[in-house]
């Protein structure tokens, strides 16, 4: 397969200044007609007109009018070359296609009874010939004819202009987006669908509809999602000043769906997961994802539509900054705190281990085989902490200023991340060009800070070492630009002042930004009274790997005493860690366990404040998680970190037993279902007390369990409690699973956490039980919510049975993948990161993992896509 590099890139040579769509939609076969307004592009090379196209049949072909014979243009699998074209002209291309056979889910398809679309990155060409790239922005007209009864809802993007119906059964739809966008966000929806709507009134007082179409068994799912929209729209306008542009915005649920959610200009197309909740069937981190998801996906109309990437390598530029407004519209809708845990903890388990691997690339990478692969948490998380670094440097209002002037200035334009940069720059007169290594340089840097307190100066010198490791392509790595927030505390807790050296006045808040920009650097406080413990990268100023050598007595401390959430949370979990590495050398070396008592008192003390939030409190007593721990260690032990962390949870269960029963217990009040942040943080900390609860191994507490499930008037609860109970074996277990399959096996969001649970049982035969899910009716493996539930979790979420010793569950991984491969690429790459952390495994493991690699690697017809990973895995 071919490497695109960044740095051939070329503006197009033709432009598409219009692009008329006609229809004729059925799942066999539809057929489509396409009139292209094109012209040379007097920036662009002198070069033929390629068009890009796979998997299509060619009908006919026009050019102004007259039809092309074969001799007159060249076709590969994958292009379509028209020699000597005139500077002006117009092509009707005519291509037909099968919808009902395409797996891939990438162009159109058939979903269940629904016809829908997936065009980005590259699914366009797999509708029509096009020039099938971002920095060809036309305006599109798009006519849908197709049966009336089967297809009486039939949608398109922008808004719509005219509809009809002829005399043999069939009617037209005809939508017009005046906005010129890529082809990539293209869509077009068929089906018998139920529509919810609703209103949304501008800034400037327009009216927008608001639609959401569902297969009418979900009619009653809708309300959730609509409301987060409305709020969404309206934190864009008050946070960013952007307002919708169209009469109507529109959401479309389908249950096949490759990612979470599609952005399409003014027609959404959602994983049902992602939009479909009701308190019953959907839990409340699902009705957090879905509020997060709906704002992403709308936050897009202006990062991403109104002002899109030049190429593929800008993906970031989009997507890092939309995750970076969705993650603070839902930090400003909910716990900020607890928003930024959640966001750190995903991007240092996923992130991290994404830039310490074979995968390694840049935020903005420079060659690719499969765009589709970088669709990555460095591209999405890593890139909104680039973008909120940004934003910390310059501040909150210089920040807003820098975005105005990035819409304003290239609306209705594709650009890069450069631009992003320079727009920030020319706003506020800074200078970000050694920033801007962020984006080139890939890998996690490595922050060492020393401190030292000279009592008779009272001078306090905190001095910051950075590296960053090489990666894929990049052995050295020039100094980045590290916004470090920092505290000091003395030994009541108290901020003091922070005066550096060259400072006249102290700063008085408790917390300042330094900006690292050396290899090392050196920052002296002047004035400070006391011997201060700093409180380093506060709030996660920085994507970095902190190297802090603090004793577990000062991270107790800055466990009840910091001033910044965050990092109460953060010195809470080093201690943890700290805890159990020391157990898991303990095991290792077969050496009694011993409880930490220091642990055991802080839990105590934070799980009897009454101040602090409890959604805090309940994150504050959850362990991190095996993956996690397995990250912290050169080799890791997958068997000793369970035993360890089984043995923690036990132990502080039983020191605890009584707390854990009184809170949970207060917290036990009946009360109607509702989604707001207070009511999520009491169901999150009971649900935190059951697994303490369940795991002091008292066998009374799994009747507490099962009552908690029978009690349950919403999914959090109910599902918390089968969590618990499917890592006990015995009939209890069997019962339980089997009358929660009964209740919900007509819900395939309910259906796909049946199968999740079972599949991140830490019992001895669940591989056996995963394998007889997949013959299972709940199971289809052209399903990809299906195959992330049940292959997706047991591969990424249960690594006590994935990296069982006799490489059964890597042999089992390589044999979906192979499967998978032939029916969706996209899916089956996206299972391979499983193994991303591969050469991270003691000997016997690394062997074992290599040889189900070289058993996918060896196949013949590999897709692009599982090409490219398995290659650089075993590179
Ligand atoms: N921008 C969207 C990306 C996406 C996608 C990419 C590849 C294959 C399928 C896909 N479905 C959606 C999603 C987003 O970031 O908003
Ligand atoms: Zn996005």
């Amino acid at each position: 397969p071919k490497v695109t590099l960044l740095a051939d890139y070329e503006q197009p040579a033709y432009l598409v200044d219009e692009a008329l769509l006609q229809f004729d939609l059925d799942s066999a076969k539809t057929r489509v007609v396409s009139t292209l307004t094109m012209r040379k592009n007097p920036q662009g090379p002198e070069a033929d007109c390629i068009l890009d196209g796979e998997a299509l049949t060619l009908v006919s072909l026009k050019l102004d009018g007259k039809k092309l014979e074969g001799n007159q243009f060249q076709r590969t699998t994958s292009q379509l070359l028209i020699p000597n074209l005139p500077d002006k002209f117009e092509l009707e291309i005519i291509t037909e296609i099968e919808p009902d056979q395409n797996t891939a889910l990438e162009g159109l398809y058939y979903s269940g009874s629904i016809l829908c679309t997936q065009c980005e990155a590259e699914g366009f060409r797999r509708i029509t010939y096009y020039p099938d790239r971002p920095d060809v922005m036309s305006v599109f007209t798009v006519t849908i004819v197709a049966d009336r009864e089967k297809w009486p809802v039939m949608l398109s993007n922008g808004n719509m202009e005219d509809q009809g119906v002829f005399d043999d059964g069939r009617h037209w739809v005809r939508w017009h987006d005046p906005h010129p966008k890529p082809s990539y966000l293209f869509a077009l929806v068929a089906g018998d669908l139920h529509v919810q709507q609703d209103s949304f009134t501008t800034q400037s007082g327009r009216e927008v509809a608001l639609r959401i179409y569902v297969d009418p068994e979900n009619k009653h799912k809708c309300d959730h999602a609509l409301t987060s929209l409305k709020q969404a729209m309206k934190w864009d306008e008050d946070t960013y000043g952007r307002e919708y542009d169209l009469d109507v915005f529109m959401i479309v649920a389908v249950n096949d769906f490759n990612m979470g959610a599609m952005e399409n200009k003014g027609l959404n197309i959602f994983n049902a997961a992602c939009v479909l909740a009701t308190p019953e069937t959907a839990t409340d981190d699902d009705f957090y994802t879905i509020q997060s998801i709906v704002a992403h996906e709308y936050f897009h109309n202006w990062s991403g539509n109104r002002v899109t990437c030049r190429d593929w390598f800008q993906l970031s530029l989009k997507e890092g900054f939309t995750v970076m407004r969705d993650q603070s519209f839902s930090a400003d809708l909910n716990s900020a705190a607890v928003q930024r845990i959640d966001d750190v903890n995903g991007l240092r388990s996923m992130q991290f281990a994404e830039d310490a691997g074979p995968m390694a690339h840049p935020v903005r990478p420079d060659s690719y085989i499969e765009i589709s692969n970088f669709y990555t948490v460095t591209i999405y998380e890593k890139g909104a902490e680039v973008v909120r670094m940004i934003n910390t440097l310059v501040g909150d209002e210089e920040f807003r200023k820098g975005t105005d002037l990035y819409f304003d200035r290239h609306d209705g334009q594709a650009v890069t991340t450069d631009d992003f940069v320079k727009a920030i720059e020319d706003a506020n007169a800074v200078d970000l060009s050694q920033f801007k290594r962020w984006y080139e340089q890939a890998g996690t840097p490595e922050l060492t800070i020393d401190t030292n307190y000279d009592p008779i100066e009272h001078r306090f010198t905190l001095t910051v070492t950075q590296a960053c490791p090489a990666t894929p392509g990049q052995a050295t790595k020039q100094p980045f630009h590290i916004p470090l927030a920092v505290g000091l505390l003395d030994k009541s807790g108290t901020s003091l002042d922070m005066q550096l050296e060259d400072e006249a006045e102290p700063h008085h808040g408790d917390t300042r930004i330094l900006s690292v920009t050396e290899a090392s650097q050196t920052f002296e406080f002047i004035n400070v009274s006391s011997e201060p413990l700093a409180s380093v990268l506060r709030g996660f100023s920085a994507p970095v790997k902190l190297k802090y050598d603090l004793s577990n007595h000062q991270l107790a401390f800055l466990m009840v005493n910091d001033k910044d959430s965050f990092n109460r949370w953060d010195a809470g979990q080093k201690l943890i860690i700290n805890i159990l590495l020391e157990l898991v050398a303990d095991i290792q070396q077969n050496n009694p366990l011993v409880l930490s008592s220091l642990l055991v008192n802080q839990f105590e003390r934070i799980l009897t404040d009454k101040k602090l939030d409890p959604a805090l409190i309940a994150k504050m007593l959850t362990l991190p998680t095996e993956n996690y721990l397995a990250a912290q260690m050169t080799t890791p032990d997958v068997d000793a970190i369970h035993q360890a962390r089984e043995f923690l949870k036990r132990n502080i269960a039983v020191s605890l037993k009584g707390l854990f029963n009184q809170t949970y217990e207060k917290l036990s009040v009946k009360k109607a279902y509702d989604f707001n942040a207070d009511d999520m943080a009491m169901r999150s900390l009971k649900n935190v007390c059951l697994s303490y609860l369940v795991a002091s191994g008292d066998p009374l507490q799994l009747q507490r369990c099962l009552r908690q499930m029978k009690q349950a008037d919403n999914m959090t609860e109910l599902l918390a409690g089968l969590r618990l109970m499917v890592d006990q074996s015995g009939l209890e277990r069997e019962n339980a699973l089997r009358s929660f399959y009964e209740q919900w096996k007509q819900d395939r969001q309910v259906v796909d956490k049946w199968l999740a649970v079972q599949a991140a049982s830490t019992l001895p035969d669940t591989l056996i039980r995963v394998k007889g899910l997949m013959k299972h009716e709940a199971f289809s493996i052209k399903n990809p919510n299906n195959v992330r539930a049940l292959i997706g979790m047991f591969c990424r979420n249960n690594p006590v049975h994935f990296h069982a010793k006799d490489g059964s569950g890597y042999r089992f991984l390589a044999e979906q993948i192979l499967v998978l491969d032939k029916l969706n690429p996209q899916v089956a790459a996206r299972m391979l990161g499983a193994l991303n952390s591969w050469r991270r495994y003691d000997e016997q493991r690394q062997q074992l993992m290599k040889q189900a690699l070289e058993s996918i690697a060896e196949q013949q017809d590999l897709s692009a896509d599982v090409y490219e990973i398995v290659t650089k895995y075993l590179a």
